[in-house]
C-alpha cells in the first residue's frame, strides 16, 4: 500500500516542495520525463504535474494528498462550487512556503483609483473566481478578464483598466508602472488530501508523514541555546530566553560560580535578547539550527 503525492513539477513551489519531502526522509530519483516518482524512505509515490492540475486530482480522488498555493486551491474550489461538482477535500497543514497575496492593482498615474472606481470597468487576472468574489464582496460591477499569463502588461496594452494578479515584492508591479491596491487574499502552500474512505494502513501512513512534517516546520522555528551564565543570575537568564521550558543546567568543572545552560527555544532568538544575556554576565553564548526534532507527546 503506498499512498499518491501530487506536487508542482517545475515552479516556485517544486524545490520546496521536494526539500520539505526530503527533511521528512522522503527520497526520490526523478526523471525528467517520469510523471511519477517511487519514493524510498517512505511508501509514497510522488506524482509531478502543473500546479493548477493538483486541486482537481485530490477532489477527484486521482491522488490521496497535493501541495499547492492556497491561491490555485481557492480558485479551483470556487470554480467547481459554480459548476456544481464535488470539490471534498480536507486542508491537512498550511506550510512555510510559497507565501503571497493576490492583489489589485491599478495604473501608476491613476493615484486614487480603487475598487469602487472600477464600477463598468475592466479587470485582467488569472483567478477570475476570487476576483468576482471580492468584486461581489464589494458591491461593484466590474468585467472580469481571464488572461492565463501576462496580466501585468495588461493595462499598457489597453486590455483592462486594472489587474488582481499574485505579488510577493511588489517589484514586477513596479516594473509595469503599476500600484498595489487591496489585498484580495493572502496564499502559502498548503498540504491538501482527498476525501472519502481512508483504511487503516493509508490513515497510519499519512499520520506519520504529518508527524515527520511537523517535526520539521517545529525545528525550522526552534533553536537550541548554549550559554555559561553566573550561577546567581540563572532565574533572570532563564526569563529572558523565549520559549524555552526546560532547560539543562550543568556544572563546569573549575569554576563553581558558573553553569552550562543548554535549551531548546520555541522562537527566533534575536541579538537584543543575545545582548540581554550578554549583559547579564553570560559567556559563550552560541544559537544553532536544529535538523529534526520529536517530542515524544510533549507540546
Ligand atoms: O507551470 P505551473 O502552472 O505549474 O506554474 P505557474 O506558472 O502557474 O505557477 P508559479 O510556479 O509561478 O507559482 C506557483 C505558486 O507559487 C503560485 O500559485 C503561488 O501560490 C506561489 N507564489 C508565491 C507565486 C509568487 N509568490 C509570485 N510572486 N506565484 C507567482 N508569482 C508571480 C506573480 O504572478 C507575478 O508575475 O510573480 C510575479 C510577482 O512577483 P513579485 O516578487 O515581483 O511581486
Ligand atoms: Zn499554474
Amino acid at each position: 500500500m503506498r499512498l499518491k503525492l501530487a506536487i508542482q513539477k517545475s515552479g516556485r513551489l517544486s524545490e520546496a516542495s521536494l526539500e520539505l519531502l526530503r527533511a521528512c526522509g522522503v527520497r526520490l530519483r526523478l526523471h525528467e520525463a517520469r510523471l511519477l516518482a517511487h519514493a524510498q524512505g517512505m511508501a509514497l509515490d510522488v506524482l509531478r504535474v502543473r500546479d493548477d492540475d493538483i486541486p482537481g486530482l485530490v477532489m477527484d480522488g486521482v491522488v490521496d494528498l497535493g501541495l499547492v498555493g492556497e491561491n490555485v486551491l481557492e480558485e479551483a474550489t470556487l470554480a467547481r462550487q459554480a459548476s456544481g461538482e464535488a470539490h471534498a477535500l480536507e486542508r491537512l497543514r498550511a506550510l512555510d512556503f510559497g507565501r503571497c497575496r493576490l492583489s489589485l492593482a491599478y495604473r501608476g498615474e491613476d493615484a486614487h483609483a480603487d475598487v469602487r472606481s472600477l464600477e463598468g470597468r475592466r479587470v485582467a487576472t488569472s483567478y477570475p473566481q476570487l476576483t468576482r468574489r471580492y468584486l461581489q464582496q464589494q458591491g461593484v460591477q466590474a468585467q472580469v478578464v481571464n488572461l492565463a499569463g501576462s496580466v501585468e502588461v495588461a493595462p499598457r496594452a489597453g486590455l483592462a483598466d486594472a489587474i488582481c494578479d499574485l505579488v510577493s515584492t511588489g517589484v514586477t508591479l513596479e516594473a509595469n508602472g503599476l500600484r498595489e491596491g487591496e489585498v484580495i487574499f493572502r496564499s502559502q502552500a498548503t498540504l491538501l488530501a482527498r476525501g472519502g474512505e481512508w483504511n487503516d494502513a493509508q490513515r497510519e501512513l499519512l499520520g506519520r508523514l504529518l508527524r515527520r512534517i511537523d517535526g520539521v516546520q517545529r525545528a525550522r522555528e526552534s533553536k537550541y541555546i548554549m550559554l555559561h551564565a553566573p550561577t546567581d543570575r540563572l532565574g533572570a537568564v532563564r526569563a529572558l530566553l523565549p520559549g524555552s521550558e526546560h532547560p539543562t543546567v550543568l556544572p563546569l568543572a573549575g569554576d563553581p560560580g558558573r553553569v552550562a545552560l543548554h535549551a531548546v527555544s520555541k522562537e527566533a532568538v534575536f541579538w537584543d535578547t543575545m545582548e540581554g544575556l550578554e549583559a547579564l554576565g553570560c559567556t559563550s553564548i552560541l544559537v544553532l539550527p536544529i535538523e529534526k526534532m520529536l517530542t515524544g507527546g510533549e507540546a
